[in-house]
């Protein structure tokens, strides 16, 4: 374990991006972590870290459609809630909640890196479940609430349930429970106050799972609620005890930018605090994060397409037809078929990445062909902005809402072109600037105090870049979109077949 106070500042969000509800365990010297990861396939992203600092992803635990549905009516921010990871009996544990099927699914794994099981359903309400196990294999499954179920893990018969528990201080939303054997007690950890800036964690203690539960003294351990740090919406925890004996959390929180109120477009992201017992309880300091360029050493990934197997960090939204994608058509190139002819619709074929850093460029190397393709940048159906390329012309089209317009355009050399999106975080928005002619009028000067970035769209036109438009980023937003996810930029095609050289994701900040 090598995280300390000041690595940590500088580290934090140990996952920038749309990664939240963290669940971690251990096994031996190796921490592994998952996320939710709602209407996108594959599901719950998984991670391996040595040290709590630098994780790797090495999977996704459904990534097979046996394990993992999410069909073309699978609303956005629905699917895949909070999952669970525990390690017990030698087996690694996820469980968690398709909520468009309206079922707890638990699978199990001797890798955590796959294959994972096929999935014993629950059909238990709730979402946000966790597994514990007592010493003689009585297993309790907790549902936010907060209640719990005695069951067995491995065929889903249920027992005996709802045992009611602790439903924290009375905040909204008891949610996120955990529970946990130390010495002699067994700790409820419990997140309330909702997944924003009211979001708390609290704690209460038992001698026996069944409680009854005596809530702490100093709740809730840890919230940021009314303060002016630059982490908020801190909650939705889990704890894990390294193998040195010193005691973590990784929770959610956000980081909004901009002036008054502040919007936040990477969604909900992973932070790590340190914890400490004093008097047989877990105390947490507030959630340190560096300033604003947290994370990006490492994060540079460029895919040149090369392999015969996706990269885990692709996803796409909803159910991925194996029809949609080809990695073997065109040796070094990723080839995508149209599922469906609109990005403002599910059912388009779309392969992205989470954006990851508040200043980033994403550049795409695409042979268009006959194709209508590009690369959208989406919070989701009805929130995207699309670099879009078809019949020799490449175009801006934003859709907001019920909006939808067509930004810059220009004329694009046949055969293989490079476009790029540049996102910047910025207080000030230059004028409603849409071509590099009013670029160069406004001169970036700003006129509207706003933030919290702008999505510029370059093309390599042969002649140098040519920026189409740069447009304002608070419009693919939680704020402006809701949900639980963040955005993700993304490689698409609407008609035809189109081909991706490359794809290169660059933190810029
Ligand atoms: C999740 C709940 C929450 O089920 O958000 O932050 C919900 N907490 O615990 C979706 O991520």
């Amino acid at each position: 374990m090598s995280a300390s106070g000041e690595s940590l500042s500088d580290r934090n969000p140990i996952l920038p991006g749309f990664w939240p509800d963290p669940s971690i365990c251990r096994a031996g010297d190796d921490y592994y972590l998952v996320c939710s990861s709602f209407e996108y396939s594959p599901g719950v992203p998984i991670f391996h870290s040595r040290d709590l600092l630098s994780w790797r992803q090495i999977g996704n635990v459904l990534d097979r459609a046996d394990q993992l549905r999410l069909p073309p009516d699978t609303l956005a921010s629905r699917g895949i809630y909070a999952p669970t990871i525990r390690h017990h009996d030698d087996r690694f544990w996820v469980v968690t909640t398709n909520v468009t099927l309206g079922r707890h699914l638990i699978v199990t794994a001797t890798d955590p890196a796959g294959p994972w099981s096929d999935p014993v359903y629950l059909d238990l309400p709730h979402v946000d479940p966790s597994l514990a196990w007592e010493d003689d294999g009585t297993c309790w499954l907790t549902v936010s609430g907060v209640e719990s179920y005695r069951i067995d893990p491995d065929t889903g018969e249920v027992f005996e349930g709802p045992v009611p528990m602790w439903s924290g201080t009375g905040g909204q939303y008891p949610e996120a429970p955990h529970l946990y054997r130390v010495g002699d007690w067994w700790y409820l950890l419990v997140s309330e106050g909702g997944t924003h800036t009211g979001h708390a964690v609290s704690v209460a203690r038992a001698r026996s799972p069944r409680g009854p539960f005596q809530p702490g003294p100093a709740n809730p351990i840890l919230t940021h609620r009314g303060t002016d740090r630059p982490v908020q919406a801190t909650g939705h925890a889990d704890l894990v005890e390294a193998a040195d004996g010193s005691w973590w959390m990784v929770l959610l929180g956000i980081r909004a930018k901009g002036h008054w109120p502040p919007y936040h477009v990477l969604g909900r992201e992973t932070f790590l605090a340190p914890v400490r017992w004093v008097d047989g309880w877990p105390v947490v300091d507030p959630v340190r994060s560096g300033t604003g360029s947290a994370g990006t050493s490492g994060w540079h990934d460029r895919d040149d397409f090369d392999d015969e197997r996706l990269g885990p960090q692709w996803i796409s939204p909803r159910d991925r037809p194996a029809s949609a994608w080809s990695l073997t058509d065109r040796p070094g190139w990723l080839t995508l078929h149209a599922t469906g002819d609109s990005l403002d619709r599910s059912g388009a074929t779309v392969v992205g990445r989470r954006q990851q850093h508040h200043d980033c460029r994403v550049s795409v190397r695409v042979d268009p062909g006959a194709s209508r393709c590009g690369l959208t940048i989406r919070i989701d159906e009805a929130h995207h902005y699309d670099l879009e390329l078809a019949r020799g012309r490449a175009r801006v089209v934003g859709r907001v809402g019920p909006f939808r317009q067509v930004f810059g355009e220009c004329q694009v050399p046949a055969g293989a072109v490079t476009v790029a999106v540049s996102i910047r975080s910025t207080d000030v928005l230059p004028p409603t600037v849409t071509s590099s002619d009013d670029l160069a009028r406004a001169g970036h000067v700003g006129v509207v105090a706003a933030g919290s970035d702008t999505i510029r769209f370059e093309v390599e036109t042969g002649a140098g870049w040519a920026c189409l438009a740069e447009l304002d980023g608070r419009y693919l937003s939680t704020e402006v979109a809701s949900g639980f996810t963040g955005r993700v930029v993304g490689m698409y095609v609407t008609e035809g077949t189109a081909g991706f050289d490359w794809f290169d994701y660059r933190p810029t900040g």
